[in-house]
């Protein structure tokens, strides 16, 4: 493959799109009947075009367009410039406020987050342009394949109003165990992660060890989103301490969190109380976390997030990673990421299997043993469908969605419901 010039940025087109997704039940409600998300396609006068691929809360969307249209005439190799121009957009349209995914996570700043699709894309453009995959600029794929685990989820059986979906209802453990059946039958995950902070602990608790029963070769992971309380935490890690790799955010907060700690040996994960930089140096004082799941599209992309790969690493920390429901422009990003990350020992998490629809041509990423084998083509190694994007464009014109709201539509099913956060 020939080097060829990136060039400057010419353009840039944002997307938001919308895709079906199951009931999935979590601490603050239920997934709404789509998914909402942004193709980032940057254009360059070289005539390449670059991927990235993030939210689509209203906010977002439009601070999206407003360094979209901030970009044209930037070097395609200049990361940090990005960073600039994000910020100084950002600083005139928002002052430089915080922003909010999903009613469970804060963010003080805005520049990551936005940073992210733009940092994806230009570094899909460099691996185009240099003819190397996106995790030969990352230092270097030190696996061939990332593993994946597989993502149980409680579920109704369908949207209500809608007929039962595929997958059917998943409210006790002999049918949380079929869901993982399934899921591992069809993309041969070995690692198993139950989202928790729905029912009452006790019944979590038996899922698990259903789980564990069922598989008992497979690394088990539960996650109540904050759910617990610091004694009903402590109760959890003695009871399935012998039983899961890690437990994830059982309670909110590093103190809580720290709290914990200090009473099991089972090593905790976040991807809640430690979401940037400025959470590191209190959790690592305060030993609150063991694991910290990474996530580019919070973290201020790819490099950014190798870099927090490094500094868990510093501090003896593993590192897992982090997944909210996504299209496969941010699987193939998420794989060059992990491939390139060394310490990255835990299988990635991915919601994936619940997907029906998608926006990259078929063929780029398969799963396959529970893993996705690293591209080895230019930059991400994915192409968009066109058709594709447009028909999920057009769902999200019509689907009468603009923001990630899973409280207000669990409340608008069941009247009062408020999240479960700290509940038990
Ligand atoms: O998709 O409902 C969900 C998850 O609960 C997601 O929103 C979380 O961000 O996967 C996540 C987690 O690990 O906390
Ligand atoms: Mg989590």
């Amino acid at each position: 493959m020939s080097v060829r010039e990136a060039g400057r940025v010419s353009r840039v087109v944002v997307t938001p799109v919308a895709f079906r997704d199951p009931p999935l039940l979590n601490v603050v409600g239920v997934h709404q009947p789509y998914v909402l998300r942004t193709i980032v396609q940057v254009h360059t006068d070289e005539g390449l075009v670059g991927l990235g691929e993030t939210y689509a809360d209203q906010a977002h969307v439009e601070r999206l367009e407003a360094v979209a249209a901030a970009l044209p005439g930037a070097d395609v190799f200049d990361l940090h410039a990005l960073r600039r121009i994000v910020g100084e957009t950002l600083g005139a349209a928002t002052g430089g406020a915080g922003a909010s995914f999903g009613g469970m996570l804060e963010v003080s700043s805005a520049v990551d987050t936005v940073v992210s699709p733009f940092e994806v894309a230009l570094l899909d453009l460099q691996g185009r342009a240099t003819g190397r995959p996106v995790s030969d600029l990352l230092g270097g794929a030190v696996r061939d394949r990332v593993p994946f685990s597989a993502y149980l989820f409680y579920k109704w059986a369908g949207h209500p109003g809608h007929e039962e979906d595929a997958w059917g209802e998943g409210r006790t453990p002999e049918q949380l165990v079929e869901q993982a059946r399934r899921m591992i039958s069809e993309y041969g995950f070995t690692a198993v992660k139950l989202k928790g902070g729905v029912y009452e602990p006790r019944h979590e608790f038996e899922t698990v060890e259903a789980l564990a029963a069922a598989f008992p070769e497979h690394a088990l992971r539960i996650d109540p989103n904050g759910a617990w309380t610091v004694e009903t935490s402590i109760k959890a890690a003695d009871r399935l301490s012998g039983l899961l790799e890690y437990l994830e955010d059982p309670t909110p907060g590093i103190p809580g969190m720290a709290e914990v700690s200090r009473h099991t040996d089972l090593p905790l994960a976040t991807n809640m109380c430690v979401i940037s930089f400025e959470h590191l140096k209190p959790a690592v004082a305060a030993d609150a976390v063991q694991v910290v799941l990474s996530d580019h599209h919070l973290w201020g992309g790819l490099r950014r997030s190798a870099l927090l790969g490094g500094i868990c690493e510093t501090f003896g920390m593993g590192l897992s990673m982090h997944s909210n429901s996504h299209l496969g422009v941010s699987l193939a990003a998420m794989t060059h990421l992990a491939a390139a990350t060394p310490n990255l020992t835990y299988a990635c998490d991915t919601h994936y299997p619940w997907k029906t629809e998608e926006v990259v041509k078929p063929g780029a990423l398969e799963f396959s043993g529970g893993s996705v084998a690293v591209p080895k083509g230019p930059g991400l190694g994915v192409e968009l469908d066109e058709d594709a994007l447009a028909a999920l464009h057009e769902q999200y014109l019509t689907c009468g969605q603009r923001a990630r709201e899973d409280t207000a539509y669990m409340a608008s099913i069941v009247p009062g419901f408020t999240p479960n956060t700290s509940r038990w």
